[in-house]
């Protein structure tokens, strides 16, 4: 399947790959070794000798293998791809990439969680990275994304107190990718700048099913510059054509006990069987001309741009298809950088933006060790480079002659500068005049107009998980001025969520006119403290995940579960339908051991009950057949079986009783229910199959949760 999805920076990958197939083992200097299980030794119970090179090779090399992990988004998982316009931008900006419709640019995408180390759970509440690489014809385009469309601070000078107050606390470095905890709410209650992320990281938004199911944005405004030198500001969107999708948190925490390689894993899936991830690209164009049109800075990365106001355009698609052949040489050691450009892409003002791109070169340096960190393969432009810039730790490129300056005779004046039209890169022209000031515009200043945008265009459903979400992390809040701050601040987005939110805490609703503690000493604090505004934009639709995708069942993970004896036509039927529209369906039995259907076929389940659980599932089967209605029947696992069931329903899923289990779902919680529920089926309705089908592709019934759980009736 790999090498289906050739393109150049695949071609030039595969001349630094290696394959042990049928070779000897060497040392790292291409000697044959003879014996890799015993070291050299004087005698043979005698002491180990300093003269064996082949183990002090070994063993050097394996105590260096660790390198810095990232300081944040150290968890990630990557995959290769291509990029291909369908409408060209040519318009707007000179990027040819941007510009030849049909034409194709690889790239390598790596997604992360951002707070949590390199081996912690995929399943934090958590934003997540988005970063694109995008090997072009005119060198590196890197696109440092995130799946929430603004960030929590304004400027790049608070990010070190951010990512220190997210991180675990460093006196016991409690707790592991997780924000609920002291510090970071201590930190964002003296910070109003970040309520409206906070509305987006409490939303399910932070808890996504897959990697495949949530979109991507470039946060800052960018620019576009075309050929005339006419500038657009720009917001980059990716749009999954899965849709946007959550799980349920009580869900996430389960799965990050489970398989807490659960978004790892479902991406190296979805690629190995040929599910291949795809998005939209979309840009927000705004006319240079009219950047002061809004009721918000363009400049502020705290905001977004309504799509109600400036429309996004679909132009492109990413889609990925091949995985990585080594998750170190490729995924760890890619190094992204806002600062990596092509003509006709440029830097907006957004202090946030600047500062990183001071940050990312830096960072480098230490994980990757050398400024040569652009000669690994992964990183290294499909262009040629060609520069006086010489030497460094492990420089792979050998630089011919005696030149390494310019200008110069001797090596005939080359390299040479580019002309524009060349396709030299050239910063776009902008007339800047002002007082060098340590300050924040006042344009910054609305903190919470956003935040009531966000929240008003949630679901219901949705607005309660972001509640239930706040009180989960603000009870692990241990001190009770935190939580109040933090109710304060609130209250300045919508009055009831504040209520609610205090009740469950046991604190009460204070407006705090707190002084903002995010200005600088000698600042007249009143006027930088944000006033309670009402957005001009009420309702935004695209920021609802209730208005998503809703009608494709792939690669969605359907459990079947299976006892001796179930009825093998109605479920090869089935089968066959939720795989002939991309399901992906698994058995779960008693045991890993054969399952006889009743015709004495044997099916090979790819779970034990007690080996898997039912938050690794969008949807369960109980297959038909009597005994089925029995549950699994090894000593204990009836009420697993119950368990899992009732689980799967707690967390909203779609599930479905073959004929003749009524038996094992009066044993369930589903008994209870009064209302019909669309995510509960049964094999008497004519229609089942499809309303299953409808079911999974709906992915949750959210709007039952209530009553699923217990609580409403
Ligand atoms: Fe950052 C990594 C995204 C603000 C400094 N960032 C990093 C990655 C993503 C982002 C996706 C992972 C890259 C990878 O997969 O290797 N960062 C963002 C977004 C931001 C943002 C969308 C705001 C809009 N970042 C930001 C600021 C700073 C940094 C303000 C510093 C001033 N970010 C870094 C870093 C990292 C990084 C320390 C860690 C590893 C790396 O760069 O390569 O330099």
């Amino acid at each position: 399947m790999k090498n289906e999805h050739l393109n150049e920076k695949i071609d030039q990958l595969q001349h630094a790959t290696t394959d042990n197939s049928g070779e000897m083992l060497t040392t790292n200097q291409g000697l044959k070794i003879n014996n890799n299980q015993d070291s050299l030794k004087a005698g043979e119970r005698g002491p180990s000798l300093l003269e064996d090179f082949i183990l002090r090779e070994k063993i050097t090399h394996f105590d260096h293998e660790r390198i810095p992990e990232r300081v944040v988004h150290a968890r990630g998982s990557g995959a290769h791809g291509v990029f291909k316009l369908n409408k060209s931008l040519a318009e707007y900006t000179k990027a040819k990439f941007l510009n030849n419709v049909d034409e194709e640019t690889p790239v390598f995408v790596r997604f992360s969680t951002v707070a949590g180390s390199r081996g912690s759970t995929d399943l934090a509440r958590d934003v997540r990275g988005f970063s694109v690489k995008f090997y072009t014809q005119e060198g590196i385009y890197d696109l440092v994304a995130n799946n929430i469309p603004v960030f929590f601070i304004q400027d790049a000078i608070k990010f070190p107190d951010l990512v220190h107050a997210v991180k675990p606390e460093p006196d016991n470095e409690i707790p592991q990718a997780s924000s609920a905890h002291n510090t970071f709410w201590d930190f964002i209650s003296l910070m109003p700048e970040s309520t409206h992320m906070i509305m987006w990281l409490m939303s399910d938004r932070a808890i996504p099913r897959s990697y495949r199911m949530m979109e991507g944005f470039g946060v800052h405004s960018f620019k576009f510059v075309n050929e005339e030198g006419k500038v657009h500001f720009v917001k980059i969107h990716l749009k999954p054509r899965l849709g946007v999708h959550s799980v349920a948190w009580p869900e996430a925490q389960k799965i990050s006990g489970n398989d807490p390689d659960f978004h790892r894993r479902d991406l190296w899936e979805a690629i190995e069987n040929g599910a291949f991830p795809e998005w939209d690209f979309g840009v927000q164009l705004i006319p240079e001309e009219n950047e002061h049109d809004f009721d918000f800075d363009l400049l502020d990365p705290t905001k977004l741009v309504p799509e109600e106001l400036v429309p996004v355009q679909l132009v492109g698609t990413l889609t990925l298809n091949r995985n990585p052949d080594n998750f170190f040489a490729e995924t760890e050691q890619v190094a992204f950088h806002p600062g990596h450009i092509v003509p006709g892409i440029d830097f907006s003002n957004d202090p946030l933006l600047q500062g990183r791109l001071f940050s990312y070169t830096d960072t480098q340096l230490t994980r990757l060790g050398s400024p040569n960190f652009h000669e690994i393969p992964i990183n290294r432009s499909i262009t040629t480079v060609h520069n006086n810039q010489r030497d460094g730790h492990m420089r792979q490129q050998i630089a011919k002659g005696k030149v390494s300056y310019e200008p110069n005779s001797m090596g005939g004046g080359c390299p040479f500068q580019a002309m524009m039209k060349d396709g030299g890169f050239a910063s776009q022209e902008e007339r800047i005049e002002g007082h060098k000031v340590r300050t924040r515009s006042a344009s910054f200043v609305d903190h919470y107009s956003q935040a009531k945008l966000f929240f008003n265009s949630q679901s219901t459903f949705e607005k309660t998980h972001l509640q239930n979400a706040l009180v989960f992390e603000l009870s692990k809040v241990t001190i009770p001025e935190i939580r109040e701050r933090m109710v304060g601040q609130l209250a300045f987005v919508d009055k009831d969520l504040a209520n609610d939110v205090a009740s469950r805490l046991g604190v009460e609703v204070k407006i705090l006119n707190q002084p903002n503690q995010s200005v600088p000493a000698d600042a007249d604090s009143a006027s930088l403290q944000s006033k309670e505004i009402e957005p001009a934009t009420k309702f935004s639709k695209a920021l609802s995940m209730a208005n998503t995708v809703k009608d494709t069942i792939e690669s969605r993970v359907i459990g079947f579960m299976m006892t001796d004896g179930f009825d093998a036509a109605s479920t090869d039927r089935l089968i066959e339908k939720l795989e002939g529209q991309g399901g992906v369906v698994q058995y779960i039995a008693d045991s890993v051991a054969p399952v006889k259907s009743s015709d004495g076929q044997a099916y090979i389940p790819d779970h034990a009950l007690s080996t898997t659980s039912s938050v690794c599932f969008d949807a369960l089967y109980v297959c038909a057949g009597e005994k089925s209605a029995e549950g699994f029947t090894r000593p204990g696992n009836k009420n697993m079986t119950v368990d899992f069931i009732n689980e799967a329903f707690r967390h909203c899923k779609a599930i479905y009783f073959g004929e003749n289990t009524e038996k094992l779902k009066n044993l369930t919680d589903i008994a209870l229910m009064k209302h019909d529920d669309p995510g509960v089926i049964s094999a008497d309705n004519p229609d089942a199959n499809d309303l299953f089908v409808d079911a999974i592709a709906n992915h949750r019934v959210w709007e039952f949760e209530k009553e699923r759980n217990g609580m409403e009736g």
